[in-house]
């Protein structure tokens, strides 16, 4: 197949040494499973954050992933930090279902290593003991702040932090009580740890809600998965995103690719355009946890156009 192997030369980059935080959402897991196909993403360790998914559910879930994968030695830690404002506990509970799937549950215990540190400390400790490490985040930015708080040495040490979250010219997806509807759900959970992370030095790939609007999942993509079943990883990816059928049904919304973008775009950066935009987020109030382009001092480099289909077809390539 002439096609597939220009494809991978095409795509032949050096070794990237990941540290990945997620939070524990649908769209994260099928993140990490597209991060496991690709054999030039090396992955140092995975810290959870408690914000969207319950952690007694998203640890053995992370874990059996690794083993799914054949990348057991990869250690896990459980974040134990909350933010302010709590994801609804419908949305969490997604952990559960994706913990109990068969398709993970192949043996009885998972092997890949839960570490005692807490999930901070964890990141913490592992970007101090590493010369370069990227950093991949696809929840809120709290064990970051933490440890920059703790070790701001920590902040030369990160080659770039690759973040989903925000929301510049494109409504929010807050929708609580008191809240104008300005705020992307991983700035809100927590915006003083935006602030804290936006106030360090680290060169900054923001992927917000203006690019994964452009990335909704519909049924054909859904739907592709189908002939992949076969493969471990695929057959994994397409069974969590099953679980999100309905959700137009349901909320009147689409669920989208934002975690699972993240990851395709830091692995294949072209598959987005990106603009430096000075960026500040909103603290207190009925906006807190809005991004605003266009003010204060910090540049971003923002995501802002999406190759829709290339991302797609990045996906269905990953098993
Ligand atoms: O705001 C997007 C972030 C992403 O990191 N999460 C989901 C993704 O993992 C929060 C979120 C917004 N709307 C949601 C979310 C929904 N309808 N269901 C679950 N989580
Ligand atoms: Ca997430």
């Amino acid at each position: 197949m002439p096609d597939k192997r220009n494809a991978d030369m095409d795509n032949l980059q050096a070794v990237q040494h990941i540290f990945f935080d997620h939070d524990g959402g649908v769209d994260d897991f099928i993140a990490l499973l597209i991060l496991l196909a690709h054999d030039d993403v090396d992955l140092v360790g995975i810290s959870v954050t408690p914000a969207d998914t319950f952690i007694e559910a998203a640890i053995p879930a992370t874990r059996k992933i690794l083993d799914l994968a054949d990348r057991s030695a990869v250690p896990v830690a459980a974040g134990t930090l909350s933010g302010r404002n709590p994801f609804p506990d419908d949305w969490r509970m997604d952990s559960y279902k994706i913990d109990a799937l068969p398709i993970l549950n192949q043996r009885t215990s998972p092997i890949a290593p839960l570490v005692p540190q807490s999930g901070q400390q964890f990141l913490a400790e592992t970007l101090i003991g590493r010369d370069r490490t990227t950093l991949l985040m696809t929840g809120p930015l709290t064990n970051l702040a933490w440890a920059l708080e703790r070790h701001p040495g920590i902040a030369s040490r990160i080659e770039r932090l690759y973040w989903m979250g925000g929301a510049l010219d494109v409504p929010g997806n807050v929708q609580e009580e008191g809240h104008d509807g300005t705020a992307e759900w991983n700035a809100y959970w927590d915006p003083p740890a935006v602030t804290r992370v936006w106030d360090s030095s680290i060169p900054i790939t923001m992927f917000p809600l203006d690019a994964t609007d452009q990335v909704p999942l519909d049924d054909s993509f859904l739907r592709a998965f189908g002939p992949l079943y076969p493969h471990p990883l695929a057959a994994a990816a397409g069974t969590c995103w099953a679980l999100t059928a309905g959700h137009v049904e349901r909320t009147g919304l689409p669920y989208y690719a934002w975690d699972t973008l993240t990851a395709a775009a830091m692995m294949q950066p072209d598959l987005c355009t990106y603009r430096d935009i000075a960026c500040e987020v909103v603290v207190d109030g009925p906006s807190q946890g809005r991004t605003i382009a266009d003010s204060g001092d910090r540049i971003v480099t923002t995501a802002t156009d999406v190759d829709a289909d290339g991302f797609r077809r990045f996906v269905l390539r990953a098993r």
